[in-house]
């Protein structure tokens, strides 16, 4: 192997470990009852305890075994190192599931080459952890996508139409707009699912447990991990509208994808 692809492989190997332990302490958390630490962009948008002291716990994990290295996290924001090399972390993405108890939940942990900026960055690695689905998913970059050890591909057929899954933000003022592009969209979709949480989307488009899915508005650290393992499992990830506020987010199979960027862009 090359160095970069030595490179790759160690920060995989790191990111499956930390993602392992940051999701045996977010469902510890969850199962003795999740405390609300704040609310940010709307009430609706929602921080616990539990998303602080996890993220806390990559950061540190990541510290120590990488101490050069950059970070941005959702809740402690962006670091910057001096190795070229980033940790892009959700320590709990599907925050409002997580509140709710419901198990949609996940830790996505990206590392990238280059700035923390999404189309800056070069992915290398990412783990997306489902504990209490009892799941992980990873991908490193030119050594594939797995689920718990099995390959992951993008599906590439969909004879009775895409199954879709989408997302909506927590400003109640784009929710029409939002609603507007599911109707655009639902002539090629068999049917549409809503799961909360961005990275696990990702995993099951990455997993062919979804043909393709679509969102505005979201964060880096939502897709960081995610995009990768879409990648990495023979599928495509474009964003569209990236100068505005809301980027348009498309991560499909190839087929899939291209109608999505047709319709959207
Ligand atoms: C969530 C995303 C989800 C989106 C939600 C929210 P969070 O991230 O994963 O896809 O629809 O509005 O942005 O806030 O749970 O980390």
């Amino acid at each position: 192997m090359s160095a970069a692809e030595v490179d790759a492989a160690q920060l995989h190997a790191l990111a499956v470990d930390i993602a392992r332990e940051a999701g045996e302490l977010a469902k510890l958390r969850r199962s003795v009852g999740v405390a609300l630490a704040a609310t940010k962009s709307t009430l609706a948008d929602i921080v616990t305890e539990a998303d602080r002291e996890v993220e806390d716990l990559i950061r540190a994990r990541v510290a120590a075994e990488r101490p050069g290295d950059g970070f941005l996290g959702e809740e402690s924001g962006a670091d910057a190192g001096g190795s070229g090399v980033t940790w892009v972390v959700d320590p709990i993405d599907g925050t409002v599931n997580y509140a709710y108890g419901i198990p949609s939940y996940s830790v996505s942990i990206a590392a990238v080459r280059g700035s923390a900026q999404p189309g800056a960055w070069e992915a290398q690695a990412a783990a997306v952890c489902a504990p209490a689905l009892g799941e992980l998913f990873s991908a490193v970059r030119g050594g594939g996508a797995w689920q718990d050890g099995r390959a992951l591909h993008v599906t590439t057929e969909t004879p009775a139409g895409a199954l879709l899954a989408t997302g909506f933000g927590y400003d109640p003022t784009t929710h029409d707009g939002d609603l507007q592009t599911v109707r655009t969209v639902m002539p090629i979709a068999r049917d549409l699912r809503r799961g909360g949480s961005a990275a696990l989307d990702l995993a099951y488009v990455a997993a062919g447990r979804l043909d393709g899915y679509f969102e505005r508005g979201l964060n880096p650290w939502d897709f960081a991990a995610g995009a990768l393992l879409v990648e990495e499992a023979g599928g495509r990830v474009s964003r569209l509208d990236t100068a505005s506020r809301r980027p348009m987010l498309i991560a499909a199979g190839l087929e899939v994808h291209d109608r999505l960027v047709g319709i959207l862009g």
